[in-house]
């Protein structure tokens, strides 16, 4: 970092750290806006990376850069995303400690580019074993597999990650990567039979209509046109160039990179068909007054696709089965019931076939051996988000949100806390925006949010939405966090309609609508349809619909618990290892380079809690070094350390911050390393070994030219 201290006035500080009033926002800001300017997107809160999108590429991130940081001290060179990667390699290596990289920020913040720079950093790992470059081909092919199912245009973010997914990297004792493994978390499955104004349905579809050849179109009855289906049109931009459609070759080799083979291939772009043909569907009235497929033709042709009799599927769209003591009643579905029936089988399988693909890639990623491993896992989420209707999704993708921010309290709070504690300097605690009151609000037992929506969910009599509604007014009405309109002042109920509850979440406030939170949550899907993809020929849905599930008589667990869940577990597992912090700012509404919003990135600024993170990380001092570090760059100012110290590195620097005349409250002398409470401190002596750095120069040329 030293080398550029001098740099410090146009292009801000590479470290907040080094701001000398640290308490100012207005200075915060400033810096991080001469940086943005200067396209230096990375900037440190000592080992927090703060990154901002700069919505256009940058040419950061070839070989050679990869090459400069590669083995380099944190802070010896400027800010990077290569250097939190590989910091955390190598604390991985040297101190034998699983790590994991976390990644936050809101929608387009630029979350899931900066974990593929992690990945390409790690794989760029230098190794000539075969077996190692097949992992980390798979590691890399990974990715556009997943992005081109699981991602998709929203208005916040072209490639907008519409699944949670924590992935590790497992490493032998050489620090070769050598497996992977993908935890996937709730897939955005609404999506698929619904897109909001401006947004589309998963890139696949696009990807397969647009690139895919004639004949693989002909044979899964495509029309090369993506506007012609319901299922993709009702965003009004099925056909937006923002991204690559015509690339199915790139996931077509990716997804061969991962070993599926040519007949999963084929059986994975049947589904994809078939889902598309689904939401196609159209019915009639019959003369009961119940529902009937306008087009019986149609049906077939999914029947045909998936690989099951016609009738067998055409009866399960029609009718829904209830196990009633043992006893099956089979009642003919009407047509509000029969679209509901249609759209949950479109739901059902694509969720189904991501769970697939991600356990088919985490075969291809399994390491061969039962060898000990050390692991890095990187979190890429989908980020906070605010739309103009906000759902159960938005919901469950805040809440998630909530959580991480939770976490990054308690880590970096805990880890400074011990740091003081471990070199033994006091310290003085900060006050946070602990969001724990919201996470309680959401996941408590028995009045949080969840368990009153699952609570509702298994309720006997009529529950609908709208008594969920009422209840969460009831129960939690007087929270700070919650507001609906119910129990609104006179002034907050003009913002707020009869169907909508407000959380004052972390980053914002956020209005959901509870219209489908029942249907969601609930997420049923009729076991008529379940036992007709069991029977199918697929060899994805058949296994993907096993028929033993039928049998089981457990109510299974509602959407928002299993997610809370599998959250818990993800805290579990992201607490025990050594975590290291990207905090992404998205700099602009409007993904354009070069526009600085200053209104919203102060607003993250605020939220990520990056004032606090630096008030904590200067408590007591600016900058710490390990006494080796400091005294190798400065040793040439005090000539009792020059050319070179005899004695340990903390006499040493003792010896020169003596010599330097620091004040007696301008340093600490810790354990292992030195602290320094005042940038200015700092800059002076940078700026001496700026000058003795010059002069030696000088006066080793002179030398020269006295020979
Ligand atoms: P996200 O992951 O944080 O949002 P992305 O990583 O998808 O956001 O970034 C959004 C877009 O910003 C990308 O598609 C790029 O066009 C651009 N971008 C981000 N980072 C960089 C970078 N370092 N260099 C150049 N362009 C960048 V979400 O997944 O919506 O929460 O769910
Ligand atoms: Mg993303």
């Amino acid at each position: 970092m030293e080398n550029e201290l001098h740099k410090r006035d146009h292009l801000g500080v590479q470290d907040f750290v080094l701001l000398e009033d640290y308490h100012n926002q207005d200075a915060f800001l400033d810096n991080l806006r001469k940086r943005f300017e200067g396209n230096l997107i990375y900037t440190y809160i000592g080992p927090v990376l703060v990154s901002i999108n700069p919505y256009h590429e940058l040419d950061i991130y070839n070989t050679e850069f990869i090459q400069t940081y590669r083995n380099v001290n944190f802070y010896e060179l400027p800010p990077h995303i290569f250097a939190i990667a590989d910091a955390s390699y190598t604390s991985m290596r040297g101190e034998n400690k699983d790590q994991c990289i976390l990644i936050s920020g809101e929608s387009g913040a630029g979350k899931t580019e900066a974990s593929k720079k992690i990945l390409q950093y790690i794989a760029a790992n230098s190794t000539h074993s075969v077996d190692v470059e097949r992992v980390k081909d798979r590691l890399l092919q990974s990715n556009p597999i997943l992005e081109s199912f699981g991602n998709a245009k929203t208005n916040k973010n072209d490639n907008s990650s519409r699944f949670g997914k924590y992935m590790d990297i497992q490493f032998d004792y050489k620090g070769a990567p050598v497996g992977g493994h993908i935890l996937n978390y709730l897939l955005e499955k609404s999506r698929v039979v619904h897109q909001g104004q401006g947004e589309r349905n998963f890139h696949i579809f696009y990807q397969l209509i647009q690139g895919g050849s004639p004949a693989l179109l002909e044979k899964l009855k495509l029309d090369r046109n993506p506007d012609k289906y319901f299922y993709l049109n009702q965003g009004n931009c099925s056909n937006d160039v923002t991204h690559d459609d015509q690339n199915l070759r790139v996931i077509q080799e990716a997804m061969e990179t991962c070993d599926f083979s040519e007949k999963e291939r084929e059986a994975l772009y049947c589904i994809v068909a078939s889902v598309l043909h689904l939401g196609d569907l159209t019915y009639e009235v019959n003369e009961t007054g119940m529902a009937k497929l306008t087009d019986h033709k149609q049906g077939l042709v999914i029947a045909q696709l998936l690989g099951c009799e016609g009738d067998t599927l055409e009866s399960a769209l029609h009718n829904r089965t209830i196990d009633a003591r043992g006893e099956k009643l089979k009642t003919p579905l009407n047509v509000d019931q029969a679209m509901y029936a249609r759209d949950a089988l479109a739901k059902g399988i694509y969720d189904r076939l991501f769970t697939w693909m991600v356990q088919k890639i985490n075969k291809a990623l399994a390491k061969k051996d039962k060898l000990k491993c050390s692991l890095m896992g990187l979190l890429d989420i989908y980020g906070f988000e605010i739309f103009v209707v906000n759902s159960f999704e938005q919901f469950c993708i805040n809440y998630c949100n909530e959580k991480l921010q939770q976490l990054f309290i308690q880590l970096t709070l805990k880890s400074e806390q011990e740091e003081y504690q471990r070199e033994g300097i006091e310290w003085e605690p900060v006050q946070y925006f602990n969001n724990k009151i919201i996470c309680d609000l959401v996941e408590g037992k028995p009045m949080g949010i969840i368990a009153i929506l699952d609570e509702e969910c298994l309720r006997p009599g009529e529950p609908s939405d709208e008594t969920f509604l009422e209840k969460l007014s009831e129960t939690i009405g007087q929270h700070p966090h919650f507001v609906s309109h119910k129990i609104a002042s006179s002034s907050t109920r003009k913002t707020i309609q009869r169907d909508e509850f407000r959380l004052i979440h972390y980053a914002g406030d956020v209005t959901y609508n509870v219209k489908g939170f029942l249907d969601k949550n609930n997420d049923l899907l009729f076991r008529d349809l379940k036992e007709a993809m069991s029977q199918t020929t697929n060899l994805i849905t058949s296994e993907c619909f096993p028929a033993d599930e039928l049998q089981s008589k457990k109510r299974p667990e509602t959407a928002a618990t299993q997610f809370k869940t599998s959250l818990s577990m993800l805290m579990d597992i992201l607490m025990s290892k050594e975590p290291s912090y990207v905090r992404c700012i998205k700099p602009n509404e409007y993904k354009r380079a070069g526009v600085f919003d200053e209104r919203i990135v102060t607003h993250q600024v605020k939220y990520l809690g990056l004032m606090e993170n630096l008030r904590v990380r200067r408590a007591g001092f600016a900058y710490r070094r390990p006494y080796e570090v400091f005294l190798r760059r400065y040793k040439c100012l005090c000539p009792s350390t020059w050319p070179h110290y005899h004695g340990s590195p903390k006499d040493g620097t003792a010896e020169l911050v003596n010599y330097l005349n620091y004040e007696q409250d301008d340093f600490r002398m810790g354990k292992t390393k030195l602290f320094i409470r005042f940038p200015r401190v700092l800059f002076a002596t940078e700026d001496a070994f700026q000058l003795k750095k010059h002069d030696l120069a000088t006066q080793i040329q002179s030398q020269y030219r006295g020979f």
